[in-house]
């Protein structure tokens, strides 16, 4: 029976893949771990505070938990590693070094670590940008995720550690709150639109960025890591794409439920950034090796979260 770490699990897309697990593996199986308190998304799964920085706690929650597979989704994102880019590569760096050491000396089964769509930059094609390209990043969240790919696809080469991961794009959920990101304004537009508010948009509203809805994202993660090892031939990371839209598409979206929805646009620091990713990505590579489709389109990722979102919104307050 495989028992499953999740690194991360009070973030944004640690809270909802625990839940995918749980329904995979059985809840009592998912180990939920996280250096922030348990968030209530998170009730019912075992909690453990770890800091992935301190590699003997690591070791330490593995043994005592007879852990098989890691998920290590902790990391500082775009925006936020730009405050301050030695401590935003140390985290990222280190904590999956330390995953990466503790597969090879423990010997676990599987390891999924994500990448992003920010390890492309401004040299990169920026319509369908293939799986195989010009690569560079010019944030230190790319830099990070783009070396940590290279180390990825490195243990697996030498030391066997099967190691699996996704360039992301931007995800869209509305069960938690994301951080620290150049995509979150899509997430954080519902709320405005759900509150009657008007919004204030950080990027241009002709910036087109590939997104994702995050039943999606989850569905990729779980069928890329239960795929047969063989057929993931690619061990950087993968292309995965859904939809790509603007500001303006978005907010066309939202106003086709929501008519008196407003928005403004003042782009700061994070539009350079959008600004050096693509526009669309070319994921045919993810198709043809694990079948990789998704199910969501932008209105119906709209209606869906329009829908069910104002549910939760007291427990954003
Ligand atoms: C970010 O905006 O930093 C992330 C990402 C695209 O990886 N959502």
């Amino acid at each position: 029976m495989d028992k499953v770490l999740v690194i991360g699990a009070c973030g944004q897309l640690g809270s909802e893949l625990s839940h995918g697990l749980g329904e995979v593996f059985g809840q009592e199986n998912i180990i939920a771990a996280d250096i922030a308190d348990p968030v209530p998304a998170i009730e019912g799964f075992i909690y453990e505070r770890l800091d992935v920085m301190d590699a003997k706690s690591l070791a330490d929650i593995v043994d005592k938990h007879d852990i098989t597979q890691i998920y290590h989704l902790a990391a500082i994102l775009s925006a936020k590693g730009e405050e301050n880019p030695k401590w935003a590569w140390n985290l990222n760096m280190t904590g999956l070094l330390n995953v990466l050491e503790l597969a090879k000396e423990k010997k676990l089964k599987k390891i999924y670590w994500p990448s992003s769509i920010a390890v492309f930059g401004p040299g990169t094609p920026v319509d369908n940008t293939p799986q195989h390209t010009i690569m560079d990043p010019n944030t230190v969240y790319g830099i990070s995720k783009l070396a940590g790919e290279r180390w990825c696809e490195y243990y697996f080469e030498k030391y066997g550690v099967d190691v699996r991961s996704i360039r992301y794009p931007g995800l869209i959920g509305y069960k938690s709150l994301p951080g620290g990101g150049t995509t979150d304004y899509a997430v954080d537009i519902y709320h405005k639109a759900l509150a009657g508010g008007h919004f204030e948009c950080f990027l241009s509203e002709d910036t087109q960025l590939p997104m994702m809805y995050m039943p999606d994202a989850i569905k990729a993660t779980i069928d890329l890591m239960e795929s047969p090892a063989e057929n993931v031939k690619v061990r950087s990371s993968y292309n995965v794409a859904a939809i790509s839209f603007s500001p303006k598409e978005i907010v066309a979206s939202i106003q086709k439920n929501i008519p008196e929805f407003t928005t403004s646009y003042v782009p700061d620091f994070r539009q350079p950034i959008a600004d050096s990713w693509p526009n669309s990505i070319d994921d045919s590579v993810a198709r043809a090796d694990w079948g990789w489709k998704e199910a969501y389109d932008l209105d119906e990722m709209t209606s869906d979260i329009l829908q069910h979102l104002p549910e939760l919104l007291p427990s954003f307050q």
